[in-house]
């Protein structure tokens, strides 16, 4: 098989299998134990010097960062499905939220988290409140980032968002959750979940 994930269900590894589950592509997942430190192993080191999950390997060409993996397979497998077409204008907001998720959502949240001290005119992920309000006018009053048609964007920004309230980094506002569970509807969401959850408990994972 050509696209092989390397994976641990209690990784953002987890995201790319709903990821794959949306493009619908083959695929075969390989565990990689990160609690026992398998990602810092020479083998995964060469593929991702990062020594971190998710790698994903389509033949010779290697993906890593959540994502790229996402944006990559949703051009390469499900053009004009789970991304618009290069010369459509919805392309402008799929790759503005795709790039929100990890160039703010994720270091703006960990810096509130964790407390940092930062000017947040010189940081790019800038202050909690205006990322906030930026991410509500992203999903308030549509159904999706790009209204009523479900996009890769939705699994990047939706699955970075589902996370951040799991964990409470982010407080729901009925905006929020009422997206959260318009994404938590989606088959390919629960097909996903379940393989994770198979694969947490084959391995005798427990999350609580
Ligand atoms: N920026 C990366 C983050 C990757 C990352 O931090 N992965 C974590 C698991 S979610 C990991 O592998 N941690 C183990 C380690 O750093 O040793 C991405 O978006 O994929």
């Amino acid at each position: 098989m050509s696209i092989v994930l390397y994976h641990h269900p209690f990784s953002r590894a987890s995201t790319v299998v709903w990821m794959l589950e949306e493009a619908l592509v083959e695929h075969e997942l390989r565990f990689v134990d990160i609690l026992k430190g398998e990602q810092k192993n020479p083998e995964i080191l060469a593929l991702n010097p990062m020594g971190k999950l998710p790698i994903l390997t389509d033949g010779d060409t290697v993906v890593t960062e959540v994502a790229a993996i996402g944006l990559y397979l949703a051009d390469r497998y499900a053009p004009g499905r789970l991304a618009p077409a290069l010369d459509d204008p919805a392309r402008g907001t799929y790759l503005r939220w795709s790039f929100f998720a990890p160039s703010v959502i994720e270091p703006g949240s960990m810096a509130k988290a964790a407390g940092w001290a930062y000017k947040p005119g010189q940081a790019g992920w800038g202050d909690h409140e205006s990322m906030i309000r930026a991410m509500e006018s992203a999903v308030a009053g549509r159904d999706f980032l790009l209204g009523e048609k479900f996009s890769m964007a939705d699994v990047i920004f939706g699955g970075t968002l589902r996370y951040m309230l799991r964990f409470k980094m982010i407080e729901a506002t009925p905006a929020f959750s009422a997206y959260s569970e318009r994404l938590g509807a989606r088959p390919a969401l629960q097909r996903a979940e379940a393989r994770n959850a198979k694969i947490a408990s084959e391995h005798g994972l427990d999350r609580t």
